[in-house]
């Protein structure tokens, strides 16, 4: 096949831009000064390390409205790019352990990890026992919700025991080695897990979230994320402080919201099954210089993209006006 390609030469080579969407690249433009078949491999090995080595972060969120739960998949500018709804759940709380999303229900009191690429649910944990979970944390070896008392379990959803805890915790974390729970009255409050089941509070550490309507809690290493809860109402998300004060803010795509967090996805390595892409020359290719545009390519398809290259140099190599 590319036996097919004319003699041509290659001066540079240059990625203006590389943006991906929903695990497609949108847009991929090459800037070529002539072509060749070192343009053939050059562009084979580029593209697919360009695309792999690609992580971008996604910002999670959930919401509810009645017995409907929505989790949502966003862009850091809060663009939204997908949402998965599930009848019949209350998905509030988040943790990220090793990259991977667990998040609460408050209908059914179940932990389950969420597949962000296709919104599937995997039932991680589920006490028959309790009613109800709002808040999850994990400290690296154990989940606690709270319900009644203080309840953990382990990865397996083991329950490894309780301890006395007399508070309402609608989102709660572990930051600093400290375990920190919001309540519904304005309060971030602070406690050390580390004699459990005897825990201590640290009234010093308590401060206020950004806003009355807070509720998830969750911690990137830096800064904690909370989303507001307001009926018939889109709310905001809060990435904020140790003090309370927001360093960002998004506002959420629907209300109402709870749990807010942070995830880095790897692009190209879902979706195998959309196939097509467009591909555009501009201005006529005959000419020296060139822009390839791409639309809609779709990765594992090193063959579709070979064939797509030869295709443009025959077109090349004939040239069109
Ligand atoms: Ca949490």
């Amino acid at each position: 096949m590319l036996g097919l390609c004319p003699a041509l030469e290659v001066k540079s080579l240059e990625v203006k831009s590389l943006e991906v969407k929903s695990l497609e690249v949108k847009s991929l433009e090459v800037k070529i000064m002539k072509l060749n078949y070192s343009f053939i491999i050059l562009f084979g090995l580029l593209l697919p390390s360009l695309i792999y080595g690609q992580n971008q972060e996604r910002i999670i969120f959930t919401a509810y409205q009645n017995f409907d739960s929505r989790l949502y998949v966003m862009e850091m500018d809060g663009t939204v790019l997908d949402y998965f709804e599930y009848a019949n759940y209350r998905l509030q709380d988040f943790v990220v352990i090793d990259n991977e999303v667990y998040v609460t229900d408050a209908f059914i009191p179940c932990v389950y990890k969420v597949d962000i690429s296709n919104g599937e649910l995997d039932l991680v944990m589920h006490d028959t026992w309790l009613f109800y979970f709002y808040g999850l944390a994990w400290d690296g070896t154990y989940f606690y919700v709270d319900e009644w008392d203080m309840n953990r379990y382990d990865i397996e959803g083991n329950k490894d025991g309780m301890a006395f805890f007399d508070e309402d915790v609608m989102g709660s974390e572990f930051a600093n080695g400290y375990y920190w729970m919001i309540n519904d009255d304005n309060l971030i409050k602070c406690w050390d897990f580390s004699a459990w089941p005897d825990l201590a509070e640290m009234p010093d550490l308590h401060f206020a979230p950004p806003s009355f309507q807070c509720r998830g809690l969750w911690f990137d290493g830096e800064y904690f994320w909370s989303a507001e809860s307001i009926e018939g109402n889109t709310g905001q998300i809060y990435r904020f402080g140790f003090d309370g004060q927001v360093v960002e803010q998004w506002t959420a795509p629907a209300f109402q919201g709870w749990g807010a967090c942070k995830v880095e996805v790897a692009v190209g390595i879902h979706n195998p099954e959309k196939t097509n892409f467009a591909l555009s020359c501009s201005p006529n290719p005959a000419r020296s210089e060139i822009t390839i545009a791409f639309t809609r390519l779709i990765l594992f398809l090193e063959c579709y993209y070979f064939e797509r290259v030869y295709i443009f140099a025959k077109k090349n190599r004939y040239g069109t006006k």
